[in-house]
């Protein structure tokens, strides 16, 4: 069957059990298909999977809607200065020039890059809306390299299925699957609006996820680890977010 005929009687299939008997059922052909995020449990998780599974089916290759330069907000909101610790006033103090993001796990070459490394690699830009789950938004520029890029770099192993990414202010970390990894717009952001990214919103390095919530654009990121599993992080929840009652999936 070709890969189109297949997603369609998929996707028919979730939508159609959704409406005859429910989400359980529904969530049971989505676990049937590896589409299960691993908040599913719980009495949001049959919601969760339908959720995840349907836009998994129907919107893998989408793009996150891009503005013209005329929207840019003219004051973006960000919901923090900077994070406080001493470790981050340290590299700030030297302008950053030891900034480290170190990739491991599943990946042929584990490696550390500095922020002059990322640079080298093929800059790309966009301008997309930052979403809060508070209700708040705002649109700006985001200039940086697609994480597929450096996912190439470092050769990540076929039988990885997330990439888990963690800011230096340790409550922060987030993941996503390899769909989102390698999406074109998923950006490891080192510049906004025509300057460095300001610490304000997350310089020196961020992950720009546009097509999720903007909690999964973790700020101050110093590591990335690509994995066949979430159960050992955290919880086991797959990310910060679900542990304090957010979805992992947060698609927009
Ligand atoms: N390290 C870190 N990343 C973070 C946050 C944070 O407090 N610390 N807040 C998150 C949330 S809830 C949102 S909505 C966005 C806010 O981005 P902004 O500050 O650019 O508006 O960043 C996300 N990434
Ligand atoms: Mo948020």
């Amino acid at each position: 069957m070709s890969n189109i005929s297949r997603r369609k009687l998929i996707t028919t299939g979730v939508a159609a059990t959704a409406g005859v008997a429910g989400l359980a059922a529904a969530s049971q052909i989505a676990r049937h298909y590896g589409l299960i995020p691993p908040d599913s449990g719980g009495i949001y998780g049959p919601g969760e999977s339908l959720t995840y599974a349907a836009q998994r089916i129907l919107t893998r290759h989408s793009l996150a809607r891009e503005f013209p330069r005329s929207m840019v907000s003219e004051k973006p909101f960000r919901n923090e200065t900077a994070p406080p610790s001493d470790a981050f006033k340290r590299h700030q103090a030297v302008g950053f020039s030891d900034w480290k993001l170190t990739v491991d796990g599943m990946v042929a070459h584990p490696t550390s890059f500095s922020l002059a490394d990322l640079k080298a690699l093929p800059v790309h830009n966009q301008i997309t809306e930052v979403a809060c789950e508070e209700g708040w938004s705002y649109i700006a520029e985001w200039i940086g390299t697609p994480l597929v890029n450096v996912l190439d770099t470092v050769g990540v192993l076929p039988q990885a299925r997330y990439v888990v990414y963690f800011s230096i202010e340790k409550d922060w970390w987030e993941s996503i699957d390899m769909a989102d990894a390698t999406h074109p717009q998923t950006f490891l952001t080192m510049g906004m609006n025509d300057g460095d990214l300001p610490v304000g919103f997350g310089g020196p390095l961020r992950l720009r996820v546009p097509r999720q919530l903007g909690y999964k654009s973790v700020k101050y990121i110093t590591r990335i680890t690509a994995t066949d599993s979430l159960k050992r992080f955290g919880k086991g929840l797959g990310s910060a977010s679900p542990e304090a009652g957010y979805a992992w999936y947060a698609g927009i």
